[in-house]
Order: structure tokens, then C-alpha cells, then sequence
């Protein structure tokens, strides 16, 4: 972990406009510097996106969506483009989450599609990539994240413009999180696949792991090899348990 790291929250479905307030805390914590330069980054659901970017304008607290469509406008009833989070002073979207990926039909190249959205929108794109228990038991967990990255990272994807998160899909939620070996391996894999995919720019893409970091876990996860950042859930949801993980390192 050599690069300035990311610490991102992804709040999925969960938060209203009285989660606001954990977002001015967060917000007031990184302009007193107790996240000690790290890269912060929060992703309420869209209905929040544009008051919690209001609230974090200027300040060192970044905003992002959670999903994007892959088309700058259109007829597409209840989708939200890169290009609509820009304008609500989105700076970052997360693409490619498993929950979007298992039930809302987000195959690689739809994630690809999306990632390259992000990028033309001048947003950072959270690329997720993850196998499954049964895929992670069958030992495919390399396999499946290589062909993960081959077929959603876009080739045209910058160091500044993409972060890598590793969640394997058995530790999302569960409170069940890889051995800090196991992660090494997969991270250290995902470097060199990226180094062969995008050349000299995919050695800086920040590599993150998500998946049941807690403020307990924080500072093992933190200190892997490889390990560029955390994406965080349910720990995300409250300031003062973000804050405790952005402080473990
Ligand atoms: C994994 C993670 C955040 P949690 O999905 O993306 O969630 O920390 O709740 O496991």
C-alpha cells in the first residue's frame, strides 16, 4: 500500500435526508485531518447525491453514486447517467457490485459499458470484481476475477480514473473477511493483470477490498500488500465507525 489511499463508503440502500448529518460529521472529521490524508469517499443512494455534494463542496469529503447507466440521456425510466451524478457534484460511481451484478443483469460488459460512462463524465469509477462461495470453494477465485477484469476494466481506463475493488461476495455483509494472505494473493494477482491490460497506468489504479470491514479489521485489511483502500457497507452508515477505520491504519 504505497499510494494515497481510498477509503470509500457505499451506503447501498439505506439512508434519508436525516443520514445527512453523519455526512457533515465525516465531512468536519477530513477538514481536521483525522483521516490523515487519505482519499475519503462517500456514496449515498442518488436521492442524497446532490444535497451530501452540496454539503461537501470544496471540502476534502468526496460524493459518489452507487451505479450509473452506460448512455449520457435518453428513454431509460428510472436510470441515472454518469453524466446526471457529474452534474449533482458526484465525483466518483461505483460500477459492477455484485448485488447489481447477481440481480440487476450487470454483466462484464455491461460494467465495462458503465466504467467507460464514468470516464467520459470525468467521474472516478469503483470498478468491483468478486467470485461467489461456490466458485471460491471450486478454487476459480483467480480465474473468475481475471476474467472479471479482461472483460469490465475498459482499456482506455487512466490510474486517476479507476479504483479496483476486490469483495468477494462471501464476505459481503457476512463478518466473514479473507485471511490477510488469501487477499495478498488475490490483490497481487489483480496488479499484475492490470500492469498487462493497461500498461504503466495500470500499476497506480488503487486496488481496494470490500467485504465486512469493520474498525476492528480495519488495520489488518489496511496493512496488505496491495491493498490500496477499503470500500466499506454497513460500516459506512455511521460517522463515528467510518471514522474509526479511516483512524486504523
Ligand atoms: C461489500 C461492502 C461494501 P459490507 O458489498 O461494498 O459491504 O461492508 O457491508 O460487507
Amino acid at each position: 500500500a504505497t499510494s494515497r489511499p481510498l477509503l470509500a463508503g457505499n451506503w447501498k440502500m439505506n439512508g434519508t435526508r436525516a443520514s445527512l448529518s453523519e455526512i457533515a460529521a465525516l465531512r468536519d472529521a477530513v477538514a481536521a485531518g483525522r483521516t490523515r490524508g487519505a482519499d475519503v469517499l462517500i456514496c449515498p443512494p442518488f436521492t442524497l447525491v446532490m444535497a451530501a455534494a452540496d454539503l461537501c463542496a470544496g471540502t476534502g469529503l468526496m460524493i459518489g453514486g452507487q451505479d450509473c447507466d452506460a448512455h449520457p440521456a435518453g428513454a431509460s425510466t428510472g436510470d441515472v447517467s454518469a453524466e446526471m451524478l457529474r452534474d449533482a457534484g458526484a465525483g466518483a460511481v461505483i460500477v459492477g457490485h455484485s448485488e447489481r451484478r447477481a440481480h440487476r443483469g450487470d454483466t462484464d460488459a455491461v460494467v465495462r459499458a458503465k466504467a467507460e460512462a464514468a470516464g467520459r463524465a470525468g467521474l472516478m469509477a469503483i470498478l468491483c470484481v468478486g467470485e461467489t462461495r461456490a466458485e471460491h470453494d471450486r478454487g476459480e477465485t483467480l480465474r473468475v476475477i481475471g476474467r472479471q477484469i479482461d472483460d469490465s476494466v475498459p482499456p482506455s481506463a487512466s490510474a486517476a480514473g479507476l479504483a479496483l475493488a476486490y469483495e468477494p461476495v462471501w464476505a459481503i455483509g457476512t463478518g466473514v473477511v479473507p485471511s490477510a494472505d488469501d487477499i495478498a494473493t488475490v490483490h497481487a494477482f489483480m496488479r499484475r493483470r492490470l500492469r498487462s491490460l493497461l500498461g504503466a497506468e495500470g500499476g497506480g489504479v488503487r486496488l481496494l477490498y470490500g467485504g465486512s470491514v469493520k474498525p476492528d479489521n480495519a488495520a489488518e485489511v489496511l496493512a496488505v500488500e496491495h491493498v490500496d483502500g477499503v470500500l466499506v457497507g454497513g460500516a459506512s452508515l455511521k460517522e463515528a465507525e467510518f471514522l474509526a477505520i479511516a483512524e486504523a491504519r
